[in-house]
């Protein structure tokens, strides 16, 4: 029934008459084959570990695991219960952290369920506006977050810097119940504990995003914020390489059945069990010294792109990044065009607000890229520099041959 309707909403969306199991095979085939020679540099996304993929895939794909280990609303769940308490161990210890939820079904699902157990409806919530850097969850108008709290922002300087002082005077003045710090594009460190000193003089509690940063923190290359949060949340499938998800993570004592209620039965009911195993795989996964060397090249592979953009004339937000990410400003064309031309060049990226943005969501002012995928392919330093090579040729010549690409990709199997 459900492979069904799955088939009717297919078909509506390519419009094809004539559709079967053979058909439906061939579009995945297809994409898998147009993943393997595209280069992508979406910052948000990267390529699940094969062993994540794997574990994610069993038979718990059919388990309702409503409840938490031994507290569950359905029968079966008994080996199901240590996969989630060993999930929730690995994570505490990657993370150094001393709660850890492992049931949020994505990162908006674990903001939703932080802000419910921090906060009352219509608190106020302070956090980045969404041009500057913030998320949707952190505030947008038609998001939850916008529609259920009292939301104000702070902005960047007009260097493209966090000001502390300015979130200081907001703090003291609107007195919001909660500060919420992680960005989707912000090229520099964040000092957690300014920010926890000013919040807590204030009695401002603090929820800090790690999603896009999270790989960065477990590998020791961005300083952890958990000490310096009420609520730490994150991705699972970013910087770390896991299964789509999101985990929910805290030291302080008072909160921690506060956040399983928000999760289970507040905001969700069973959780993704498949992908709780998953998870746990890649929490193991990113506990070495192999995940520490893959974080570094991350990192090199995104400073060198941006000094080759910068080489060659391109503006940033700033000259360095200090994680995968970074945004290129365009300025004689528009960014929606320069997407959708990248795209047919097999390179995949996104459009995005530069900070103080005058334009719109349809065409902002940036395109971001990030480097987690092509370091996952095992692309280095003479890559990265080829790769922004590649594009600067392409928005400024206008016409490129695609053949570049796919043999660079044909070098670099995503899958060995
Ligand atoms: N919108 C994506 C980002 O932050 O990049 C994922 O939520």
């Amino acid at each position: 029934m459900l492979y069904y309707k799955k088939k009717i909403i297919i078909i509506k969306h390519i419009n094809m008459k004539k559709f079967n199991f053979y058909n439906f095979l061939n579009l995945l085939k297809l994409e898998s084959i147009k993943i393997e020679k595209t280069i992508n540099l979406i910052a948000s996304e990267n390529y699940t570990s094969l062993s994540s993929i794997i574990y994610s895939s069993s038979c718990y794909i059919n388990k309702y695991t409503e409840g938490y280990p031994k507290n569950r609303y359905y029968s079966g769940c008994k080996i199901f219960d240590i996969f989630e308490n060993k999930s929730i161990i690995e994570s505490q210890i990657l993370f150094n952290s001393f709660f850890s939820n492992v049931q949020p079904h994505s990162g908006a699902q674990a903001n939703a369920s932080a802000m419910f157990s921090l906060i009352n409806i219509n608190d106020k919530i302070l956090s980045l506006d969404l041009k500057s850097g913030g998320h949707l969850t952190h505030g947008f108008k038609k998001n939850f977050s916008g529609k259920n709290y009292n939301i104000i922002n702070y902005c960047l300087n007009k260097n493209n810097l966090l000001n502390n002082k300015n979130i200081e005077l907001i703090i003291k003045n609107e007195k919001p119940n909660l500060i919420i710090l992680g960005y989707s594009s912000y090229q520099k460190n964040i000092d957690w504990e300014i920010i926890y000193k000013i919040a807590k003089k204030n009695n401002c509690l603090i929820l800090t995003d790690i999603s896009h940063i999270s790989g960065f923190i477990c590998s020791g290359l961005i300083k952890n914020p958990i000490n310096y949060s009420d609520i730490v949340s994150s991705t699972t499938h970013k910087t770390l390489r896991g299964v789509k998800g999101g985990i929910l993570l805290s030291n302080k004592r008072k909160i921690f059945n506060k956040i399983n209620n928000s999760v289970f039965p507040g905001q969700q009911g069973g959780s993704i069990s498949n992908n709780i195993v998953g998870k746990y795989i890649s929490f193991k996964e990113s506990n070495n010294f192999n995940f520490i060397n893959y974080s570094k090249q991350i990192l090199l592979n995104a400073k060198i792109m941006l000094k080759t953009f910068i080489y060659r004339g391109y503006k940033s937000m700033s000259i360095d990044t200090v994680n995968h990410m970074f945004l290129i400003k365009i300025e004689n064309n528009s960014s929606f065009y320069i997407e959708k031309l990248l795209e047919k060049n097999n390179i995949l990226l996104n459009r995005n607000f530069f900070p103080n943005d005058l334009k719109s969501s349809k065409s902002p002012s940036s395109i971001r890229i990030g480097t987690s995928s092509i370091t996952t392919r095992k692309m280095k330093n003479k890559e990265a520099e080829l790769i922004s090579n590649y594009i600067c040729d392409l928005i400024e010549k206008n016409k490129f041959s695609n053949k570049k690409i796919k043999i660079l990709c044909n070098y670099f199997p995503i899958y060995k």
